[in-house]
């Protein structure tokens, strides 16, 4: 099952190797991605129908729905569902509402005050994937946030079903979020129409939201095409876990599978401290493989994951900051003193009774979060990703006295007059 490699054994040049991810992209995405932006540039909502025609097989009257059509849906959909919802809906507003903190005056030197305060982003675009998993979650992970922000227009994309509508699940988080719009385009061109704008869809500021590689490879280009900004680069969803002898190899294994499951190009990685526990985990992978119904996404997940026997958790922990995962789980006794050691991560998951399925859904923390060694320099999604700090100041007379030297020696020495006079002339 997982080839496992001795730590001791590898070389940096062994590790580079084993830490490098998707770097195999593809020209012809670029190619694809490219044509279909164009088209949408020039031809608007009529070029999203026939694109909804040829890749969603669907043909659109109108490309969204709105309030009753949404609210029809999302009653639909069982009463254990919607509370299941809910109780996400409030552990993830719970969580996210504490990350808006307003930050204190700073008198620099006598009569020169600094500040920042926070205004939301105004209009913001949310994709959410519908291909092989329809993910509701994301929707909240991603409507939330917006939501505390405050930003005033939310809209969101998501490729329609074959019947024209969309899953009553993402209908029930749009009710939940109060958001009385979805706009029903997938794909490169949900974004290519976020980006410029459509005769329907508004242009945004800041595209969020997870997607297959002509989704991720259309955020990146639209990025330079025009003044858009993008969450964060995103690929293929990973776990690492960390698991010393006390971890319990039906939870290890567990835990791979539900990252593995989500796509073939998925990486579950284990780096364990004894070798009989990397052992027992590959009898569980192969039990509880054989249960699932997406086994064979997860099957090849699995072959293109690995495991690393590690000789101490010092090791262990050295390589996971080097890989930088997206998910780490801590599957060991001592999990405390081992978090101060973590460099590199988006999101922790500490001790043997927190799966990460647990962050996925409903404890409160984002599940968007950083891929393919990212989290080296990135966060993951948050109410501060839907922000904008602006900086303010007000000298006084008691300032401009203090301050007007210094500004006026550093302005000479770089040779700007101008920027020396506005300071001259108001001591
Ligand atoms: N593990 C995914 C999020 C997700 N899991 C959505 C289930 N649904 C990326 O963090
Ligand atoms: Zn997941």
């Amino acid at each position: 099952m997982l080839k496992t490699y001795p730590y001791s054994t590898l070389s940096e040049t062994d590790i580079q190797r084993l830490i490098t991810r998707n770097a195999d992209e593809s020209l012809q995405v670029t190619d694809v991605v490219l044509d279909i932006i164009s088209n949408v540039r020039t031809g608007g909502d009529s070029s999203l129908k026939e694109l909804a025609q040829k890749f969603d097989k669907v043909s659109l009257d109108t490309l969204y729905l709105d309030k009753s059509e949404i609210e029809d849906l999302a009653m639909r959909i069982p009463r254990e569902q919607q509370r299941a919802l809910e109780i996400a809906f409030q552990n993830i507003h719970r969580f996210h509402s504490i990350q808006v903190k307003r930050e204190r005056v700073v008198e620099t030197m006598p009569g020169v005050k600094c500040w920042r305060e926070i205004r939301p982003i105004e209009k913001v675009g949310l994709y959410i994937p519908g291909g092989s998993a329809v993910l509701p979650s994301t929707l909240l992970m991603l409507g939330i946030p917006a939501r505390i922000a405050g930003c005033k227009e939310i809209v969101v994309c998501s490729p329609p079903q074959k019947d024209g509508k969309i899953n009553g699940y993402v209908a029930y988080c749009l009710h939940l979020l109060k958001i009385e719009r979805i706009y029903l385009v997938g794909g490169a061109q949900a974004v290519a129409a976020m980006a410029f704008g459509t005769e329907t869809i508004p242009k945004v500021d800041k595209i969020f939201g997870p997607g297959n590689q002509f989704v991720t490879k259309a955020k990146s280009l639209v990025q330079s095409m025009t003044n858009v900004s993008i969450d964060m680069p995103a690929g293929p969803s990973e776990v690492l876990v960390i698991a010393d002898e006390t971890a319990n190899p039906t939870f290890v294994a567990a835990d791979l599978l539900a990252q593995a499951e989500h796509g073939a190009d998925s990486q579950a990685i284990l780096v364990a401290t004894t070798e009989s526990l990397i052992e027992r985990v590959n009898q569980e992978l192969v039990q509880q493989l054989a249960q699932l119904p997406r086994q064979d996404i997860a099957q090849k997940a699995i072959e293109n994951s690995y495991a690393i026997l590690a000789n101490n958790l010092e090791d262990a922990m050295k390589f996971s900051n080097s890989y930088a995962p997206e998910h780490l789980l801590l599957e060991v006794a001592e999990w405390e003193p081992l978090t101060r050691r973590i460099l590199n991560a988006g999101s922790v998951f500490l001790g043997h009774l927190t799966p990460e399925s647990a962050g996925d859904y409903a404890s409160g923390t984002n599940h968007t979060l950083p891929t393919s060694g990212y989290a080296r320099a990135y966060s993951g999604v948050s109410v501060d990703s839907f922000v904008k700090k602006i900086t303010f100041q007000h000298i006084n007379e008691e300032g401009i006295k203090q301050i007007g030297a210094t500004v006026e020696i550093l302005a000479e020495l770089e040779g700007l007059q101008a920027h020396k006079n506005a300071v001259t002339v108001r001591k």
